[in-house]
């Protein structure tokens, strides 16, 4: 064991993977057979591997990339050193269009909070790894043993238009009758207390008509619809009476902060974002409208806010400011749903059950397996670090995937096209 003040990291490992992904439709699309992930290993001078979890996107392994000699050779303690390095020395690169809001993996603005929270995951892992205390101690201490997820509902097609592999369980979800039916099986299996339907993507009619059945089947559940923006103002606050009783929180049912905070003169509901307020700027603008303004609920996501440390910045001031705080997630294995569940142990105002997509997938790259819910919520792990170790043979796998399934670049809108020539994604559509 190196003396710590001469612990360093000797290298970065970057394994790009790509697991099978359910036919699910959303606002831009469908999302494509196979889902990017990366996985980052930082090894260090005395044989210890910290792992994290990020996107697999070409951009962002290009950013992680470019990043190298800003984490090799530093100790795993120089978590601050590590942000100030990184904020100056990554660059932001050009977005892709409207079609990947969606797709955080391929926001070049959003390159250095990203690598950041990639960098932070492991470090932290390797500390926990080194001082014998799970992350969530080492980010100040768990204030719950477990983490509320909600059951994540998605409008899909019973398989994919190219069909690589056979069709996944579910079926297809589209009538009212089918999606209480996805949520009957997610709840059975998993037990989740509360749930969230994916909108924005048929009639505005027609997806109210799915939480008012859903509100029917299971009376009580908490329930939230996300129409991801793209629904007009008009829209958003032409259904707001019927929500108002129905929904825990009203989704990103409109673009824009102002298009948000004009809605909230319309609803009860609090409005929940993880669209319109990604970033501290744009926290800072939000808090700034007068009234009862834009957003109540921030959606964070550590992959992109920064890591598990600004996330826990990020909920201190949406306490202060009297917001609600969960998290947003896109599709991801164990170790993403546990750094979450980490972090979330570690945010004393955790005010709603955290989103994530984890029951569609059903590959793993984690030695433990799949990570299991009980009641909904998943156990905060109490062995040293993540918690979560590589299976190296499973790692080897879903990296011949990505490299044969030739997805370089999450995009939904491209795949839609597939099954409907004259789609372009554009939104708001409704
Ligand atoms: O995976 O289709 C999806 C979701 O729509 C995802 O891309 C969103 O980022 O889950 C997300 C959300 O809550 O907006
Ligand atoms: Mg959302």
């Amino acid at each position: 064991m190196k003396a710590l003040n001469e612990w360093r990291i000797t290298q970065m490992r970057v394994t790009p993977i790509a697991f099978r992904d359910p036919p699910l439709l959303n606002a831009v699309g469908i999302h494509e057979p196979y889902a990017l992930r990366s996985i980052v290993e930082l090894e260090t001078n005395d044989g210890l591997v910290g792992i994290a979890e990020t996107y697999g996107d070409e951009g962002m392994l290009k950013a992680l990339e470019t990043a190298r000699e800003l984490i090799e050779g530093f100790s795993p303690f120089d978590l601050n050193g590590m942000d100030e390095r990184v904020k100056h020395g990554v660059k932001a690169t050009k977005s892709a269009g409207f079609e990947m809001n969606l797709a955080p993996g391929s926001h070049g603005a959003k390159n250095a909070a990203k690598v950041m929270a990639a960098f932070e995951g492991a470090m932290l892992d390797l500390i926990g790894q080194r001082l014998g205390a799970p992350v969530c101690d080492v980010l100040g201490g768990a204030v719950r043993d477990s983490v509320p997820y909600s059951a994540y509902l998605f409008f899909k097609y019973a398989e994919h238009i190219e069909k690589p592999y056979a069709p996944d369980a579910w079926g297809e979800g589209i009538s009212p009758e089918q999606i209480v039916a996805q949520a009957r099986r997610m709840r059975e299996l998993y037990g989740f207390g509360s749930i969230k339907l994916k909108g924005g993507v048929f009639d505005p009619a027609h997806e109210v008509a799915c939480m008012a059945a859903l509100a029917k089947a299971f009376p009580g559940v908490p329930l939230r619809l996300d129409p991801n923006a793209n629904w007009t103002l008009e829209t958003s606050i032409k259904h707001a009476p019927a929500l108002n009783s129905l929904l825990e929180y009203y989704e990103d049912p409109t673009p824009t902060l102002d298009g948000m905070n004009e809605l909230a003169k319309h609803t009860t509901l609090p409005l929940a974002t993880n669209m319109v307020v990604t970033s501290f700027e744009e926290l800072k603008q939000s808090v700034r409208y007068p009234g009862r303004g834009p957003v109540q609920v921030v959606l964070s996501d550590h992959h992109y806010w920064g890591g598990l440390r600004a996330t826990q910045t990020l909920a201190r001031i949406c306490d202060t400011f009297g917001l609600g705080v969960s998290m947003h997630s896109n599709s991801h294995l164990a170790p993403s749903l546990i750094a979450m569940t980490h972090l979330a142990a570690a945010v004393p105002n955790l005010s709603y059950a955290c989103d994530t997509h984890y029951p569609w997938q059903e590959e793993e790259v984690a030695a433990e397996g799949r990570v299991k819910f009980v009641n909904g919520s998943v156990t905060v792990p109490r062995t040293p670090g993540l918690g979560v170790t590589l299976d190296r043979e499973a790692l080897r796998t879903l990296n011949e995937q990505y490299k044969s399934c030739g997805i370089r670049t999450r995009n939904d809108t491209a795949e839609m096209k597939k099954y409907d020539p004259s789609f372009t994604g554009k939104s708001p559509r409704y």
